[in-house]
């Protein structure tokens, strides 16, 4: 803390909120992960030094797509982590507290500390909260033992860790029935963890199984058909409406509940493992769900195509807290800045610019292997497939495994978080100019 407190204060053009900075801001952007970044970005750019604050309380930012790299020992947590003093906007204001309610009636956030920031306009950009504790037993049972997570920067070494010392027995790996994050996560570290266990020699000792609680293996039937294929060929069992419902560290056993509407609908399935790995239920922030902003399920209510609040005009949102009904991905969350920063800017500059509209696009990298990756690319609004390149992309390609390892992490840095990368439409354009795929 210390440190990159120290670093805020070296860099000439960072700025952190003291006590004497202003308390008002033409805009306020809650969450400095990739999508408050970007927002916030080219925003305080164009409407200059001191008029966009950013109120977000972590002094670190992860690369969060590089997680399950990182679970399976091809890439250091390293990588994946920067001191948020070095990826903040130089020309925003960094508030380095909790947001804790909103007051969209009176144009205000109130932080951790009881103090209130008043806007003109607001971006929210607040991610989703990891719900570890809505399965029994799992937050006593993770990180011991054989159960990790790759969405936990705080777990997910030891993914790799337990894999490198599994012998025997089952794996497990776990999806949720709520809304997530990079939802092809859950099953990409099982590819991994196969591959890892063959070159181990104890690939024929472990039983590999993934249980989803959704009744697919993906959303999109092009990407299930390939997913499909994929796991058959490398032995992992797929099972399906199975909730993980509670874990018993101890007794090392994982407990599944039946969802859907057949007959063992309800009924429980205790099942021992070796190694769990858990993609745990996740829930809006409750200073989300509980404010005026909130739809019934808790996510901020914008409009599908404009990313403007539905009741309150001078609010906007992106990404994983957002109500946009599309799979939650740093993918996304930059095909959707781009339409939102040309909104915004427009009202904000009464341009009167024709809107921008968002189309639902996201984008899953499948990693199977090492050097292996199926790239879905698809809206979440048709459910239909709208692929960057010419070739295939359910089919397993060395390219897509480059372009997601080595290049796509660069760009993250170098150009999403600074407001430059809104998505790879500009891309399609030439590498797929029929967008036949
Ligand atoms: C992407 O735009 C993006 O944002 C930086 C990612 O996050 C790291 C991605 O993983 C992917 C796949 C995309 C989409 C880009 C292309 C070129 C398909």
């Amino acid at each position: 803390m210390f440190a990159s407190r120290s670093a805020v204060l070296r860099r000439p053009c960072a700025r952190l909120m003291s006590s004497a900075a202003p308390s008002s801001y033409k805009l306020v952007v809650i969450g400095g992960g990739a999508g408050g970044l970007a927002v916030a970005s080219t925003l305080s750019e164009r409407l200059g030094r001191g008029a966009v604050a950013v109120v977000e309380p972590s002094d670190v930012h992860y690369q969060q797509p590089l997680f399950t790299f990182v679970g399976a020992g091809l890439k250091p947590l390293a990588d994946a982590r920067r001191p948020m003093a070095d990826v903040m906007p130089p020309d925003a204001t960094w508030v380095r507290s909790a947001a804790a309610a909103v007051d969209p009636a009176a144009n205000a956030v109130t932080l951790a500390d009881g103090s209130r920031l008043a806007y003109d306009y607001l971006v929210v950009a607040a991610g989703i909260q990891l719900d570890f504790g809505a399965v029994r037993g799992l937050p006593e049972a993770l990180g011991k033992n054989g159960v990790a997570s790759n969405y936990s920067p705080a777990h997910v070494q030891q993914t790799f860790e337990f894999l490198q010392r599994l012998r025997h027995g089952n794996a497990l790996f776990t999806m949720p029935a709520t809304p997530i994050k990079c939802a092809g996560a859950p099953q990409k570290i099982a590819y991994l963890a196969e591959e890892l266990l063959r070159e181990r020699g104890v690939r024929d000792a472990v039983d590999i199984r993934y249980y989803s609680a959704l009744g697919k293996i993906f959303g999109v039937d092009k990407y299930a058909a390939a997913m499909s294929r994929v796991a058959e060929s490398r032995g992992v069992g797929v099972n399906l409406f199975q909730d993980l419902v509670a874990v018993d560290g101890p007794a090392n056993t994982a407990t599944f509940k039946q969802l859907g509407s057949g007959p063992d609908a309800g009924r429980t399935t205790t099942v021992s493992y070796e190694f769990l790995h858990v993609t745990p239920p996740m829930k809006p922030f409750d200073f989300l769900s509980s404010s005026p902003l909130a739809n019934a399920a808790g996510f901020v209510d914008v409009h599908p195509h404009s990313l403007q609040h539905v009741r309150f005009p001078n609010v906007y949102s992106l990404g994983d807290c957002s109500s946009l009904p599309t799979s939650k991905t740093a993918a996304a969350a930059a095909a959707q800045s781009r339409v939102l920063k040309h909104n915004l800017l427009s009202q904000i500059e009464g341009s009167g610019a024709p809107a921008a509209e968002y189309d639902g696009y996201t984008s899953c990298p499948l990693v199977t292997a090492k050097h292996k990756l199926v790239l879905a690319e698809f809206s979440g609004y048709s459910g239909k497939p709208h692929e960057t390149f010419f070739f295939n992309q359910a089919n397993e390609h060395a390219f897509s495994y480059w372009l997601t390892a080595d290049v796509l992490p660069e760009v993250y840095w170098k150009s999403m978080l600074k407001g430059t990368w809104c998505g790879p439409a500009t891309i399609r354009k030439f590498a797929n100019p029929t967008s036949s795929n």
